[in-house]
């Protein structure tokens, strides 16, 4: 069986998530480049791919194809249940489907706005930009930094004692928001930086 195509882009970190989901899993995949910088993910031929226009899609060897990265990583830990990544009892289920929204919807949303409000975007002037919009989502950014601190005093991971789907999540959010945004968490997070650096050294994080 020949190995499932990732479409991918060097930094991206929505293809970094499921590129990271496959390392934990043991899964090779075949890494396909889509050069969004060209706006390759906006061609006819990518469209039918996945019609978002989005990376990551994984392409299977009968040329189905699945976009959204979480959908990615379900397909992949139904076909290697182990290591666990999703959840085994009903409660641990939802418990990490919510947290891994509360990353998604309130800190991964911010992060984009200040992303495609920021100077990098800016410099390519594809659109106008929102400075307004921007200092807001900053401003929500470094907030919810502080609410994770918080409940990292009692949370060794992001949905409880092991790791999960939602610190790939978390982590990805934050390396981006740091490299590519300037918004890196300040330093007296402790708790934060702790788990930072502990979920950082797991050998597939080295994976950009
Ligand atoms: N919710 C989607 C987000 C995908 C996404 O925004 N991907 C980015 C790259 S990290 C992209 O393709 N951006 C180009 C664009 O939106 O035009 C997922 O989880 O896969």
């Amino acid at each position: 069986m020949s190995k499932m195509k990732l479409y991918d882009f060097p930094k991206a970190p929505n293809p970094r998530r499921v590129k990271i989901f496959a390392h934990e899993k043991n899964i090779e995949l075949e890494l396909v480049n889509c050069d969004i910088a060209n706006r390759e993910h906006k061609t006819p031929e990518f469209i039918k791919k996945n019609p978002s226009g989005k990376i990551p899609v994984l392409e299977l060897d009968n040329g189905e194809c699945i976009s959204e990265s979480v959908a990615i990583c379900r397909y992949l830990e139904y076909l290697k249940p182990e290591p666990n990544l999703f959840g085994s009892s009903a409660y641990e289920i939802a418990v990490i489907e919510s947290r891994n929204r509360h990353i998604e919807f309130e800190l991964w949303t911010q992060i984009g706005i200040s992303w495609v409000n920021g100077s990098i975007v800016g410099s390519l002037g594809l659109f106008d930009q929102i400075p307004d919009a921007k200092v807001a989502s900053d401003k929500n950014v470094m907030s919810f930094y502080q609410r994770l601190d918080h409940e990292f005093n009692s949370n060794h991971f992001v949905a409880g004692e092991r790791f999960t789907i939602a610190d790939i999540t978390l982590i990805s959010a934050i390396d981006f928001a740091s490299e590519m945004v300037e918004l890196k968490p300040e330093e007296d997070l402790k708790n934060l930086h702790r788990w930072r650096n502990e979920v950082s050294s797991r050998p597939s994080m080295k994976i950009e």
